[in-house]
């Protein structure tokens, strides 16, 4: 019986050697520990913007490093967290996070530690000066004992959780946009983007997909669409104290009216002329005078009796279909190119800020 015993003690003697030499075991450098009982556990971590809920790790043990919380220098945190069996008393939570990013959890980096029961939450301080970057957060359970961020010991109930940290600067830009229009229904059509960035970017890389141009650096840059689709529009900022990005998905709806450049065909060109002095101001008492007409290539010049702002085209075929646009130019003289229409009669819309007129034109 005597012997049966030994070789229990000392099967049991290797299998805790076995157990407990795992915890030799590093991840990127940390750590691992272990818990030998496991009847309760961490289920839910709340911090910053993480809300991470979980079961019990492999070994008591879980790697959340593709969580990640974006915290402040100087700014304070709620953490909480849940346990299986929250109403256990003696439920203890510690939580560390290595702020100079050594893979140690110093005794100093030590942010939370609470005994008791139920939800255990608390504050969070984060240095005024701690270092920015990315670093690591370790959230500890165990059972009435408070053990060490690496330290293990047999029959004591627990889990522990790693996450990732993001330090940043109070002051790096944020990153916000918007656009004078999200629905485009012409490629003629310019969309203004707006930045609308917190705390003072210096420099912007906006990408627009399906726009032209499809990168810019201007601080509002102006971008059209030629293609039906859905479009992602990011912005990157920067200022000194670092960056910050935001896309936002499928921002820019765009439906090309078909009928105005058929398939295949070429864009029909409206293309706007610098004021001469030519304007015939005494020629006509009309608003504007359009020659040639008929125009036997589809070229007409519009010249105005004065300088004209936000001058617009609308051209109708004769079924009252608009088949070109354009919008606000300002002028005397401009030159409306439409080769690509059929021989035909067709009306022109034209407003100004203060004017309106109708014309027919004639295509031979
Ligand atoms: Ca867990
Ligand atoms: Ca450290």
């Amino acid at each position: 019986m005597k012997r049966i015993l030994n070789l229990l003690t000392i099967t049991f003697a290797l299998l805790s050697q076995l157990f407990f030499a795992q915890e030799s075991q590093t991840n990127e450098g940390y750590c691992i520990v272990k818990s030998a009982r496991f009847n309760n556990y961490i289920t839910n971590v709340q911090f910053a913007n993480i809300n991470n809920y979980s079961d019990l790790g492999t070994n008591g043990y879980s790697d959340f490093t593709e969580h990640k919380a974006n915290i402040d220098s100087g700014k304070q945190y709620t953490i909480k967290v849940d346990t299986k069996w929250n109403h256990w008393s003696y439920n203890s939570i510690q939580v560390w996070i290595d702020w100079n990013a050594d893979a140690n959890f110093d005794d100093s980096e030590r942010v939370f530690n609470k005994i008791g029961s139920g939800s255990i939450s608390g504050i969070v301080s984060v240095p005024e000066n701690t270092r920015i970057g990315v670093t690591r957060m370790r959230v500890r359970y165990n059972y009435y004992e408070e053990l060490g961020p690496c330290e293990s010991k047999r029959n004591v109930r627990g889990e522990t959780e790693d996450y990732l940290i993001e330090v940043e600067h109070p002051k790096r830009p944020r990153s916000i946009f918007d656009a004078s229009s999200t629905h485009v229904y012409s490629n003629r059509e310019f969309v203004r983007f707006a930045d609308r960035s917190m705390n003072n970017p210096t420099s912007w890389r906006w990408e627009f997909e399906g726009g032209i141009p499809s990168v810019s650096t201007d601080q509002n840059p102006l971008v059209r669409y030629v293609q039906s689709g859905s479009y992602s529009v990011k912005l990157i900022v920067e200022n000194e104290y670092g960056s910050n990005e935001i896309t936002y998905v499928g921002y820019i709806k765009v439906n090309i009216r078909a009928h105005v450049n058929p398939p295949g065909s070429t864009p029909t060109a409206i293309t706007e002329v610098t004021d001469t002095g030519m304007g015939r101001k005494s020629a006509a008492a009309q608003n504007v005078v359009v020659t040639p007409n008929p125009s036997t290539n589809g070229i007409f010049t519009f010249a105005f009796k004065e300088v004209k702002e936000n001058i617009s085209f609308k051209v109708f075929n004769d079924s009252g279909l608009e088949v070109s646009s354009l919008n606000s130019f300002s002028g005397t003289r401009a030159i409306l190119s439409l080769p690509n229409l059929q021989p035909g009669l067709y009306t022109v819309q034209v407003t100004t800020s203060n004017s309106a007129d109708t014309v027919r034109l004639a295509i031979q």
